[in-house]
């Protein structure tokens, strides 16, 4: 059974553009896992960052995938080690890379490893304006909303941390 499954990508150290590359090719090249659209790539103010870093690049890959959100999610932190994600990497620091799954089919649950939907997702503009893009009436299983009305419901001083960059190259470029 193919499930889909949305793929937050965030950086701010290093070159975010090319890391963003490398991952959605890592991405595509995993076993099970199939590219589907990926959003244009923004720059966006950080949030809630303890090092005064840099602005970051947020994109939003979707994928249809055979693999358990675990399995998925698994793969995804090998994919952060290799591009240049330490063990000890805390939340509130600047990043090469980091790979989050935001939506997965119509699950919600939590568990000690992995919580989906993404429990900050909501309210945070460098996620929902790439998703809403791509993925405007896909329903967050919790909420029971579409990810244009949590865009449209945003405090509109987060969207205003959010600026759009550039689209992506065609994915045969990439
Ligand atoms: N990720 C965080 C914390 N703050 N801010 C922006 N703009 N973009 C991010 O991807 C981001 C953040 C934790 O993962
Ligand atoms: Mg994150
Ligand atoms: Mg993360």
């Amino acid at each position: 059974m193919c499930s889909l499954a949305y793929i937050g990508f965030g950086a701010n150290l290093g070159d975010p553009e090319e890391t963003f590359y490398r991952a959605v090719k890592e991405i595509g090249a995993l076993k099970r896992v199939y590219l589907g659209k990926v959003s244009s790539l923004y720059k966006t103010e950080p949030v809630g960052l303890k090092d005064n870093g840099p602005e970051f690049l947020n994109a939003v890959v979707e994928t249809r995938v055979e693999l358990s959100p675990f399995d998925l999610i698994y793969n995804l932190r090998k994919i952060e080690r290799v591009l240049g994600k330490n063990r000890s990497h805390r939340s509130d620091r600047s990043r090469k890379i980091d790979l989050d799954l935001l939506l997965f089919a119509d699950k919600a649950f939590s568990s000690d490893t992995l919580e989906v939907p993404h429990p900050r997702m909501k309210t945070r503009g460098f996620v929902l304006a790439p998703l809403a893009e791509i993925a405007p009436d896909f329903i967050h299983p919790g909420l029971k909303l579409t990810i244009r009305e949590l865009l449209n419901n945003l405090d509109p001083e987060e969207l205003r941390k959010v600026r759009l960059f550039k689209a992506v190259k065609p994915l045969e470029g990439i």
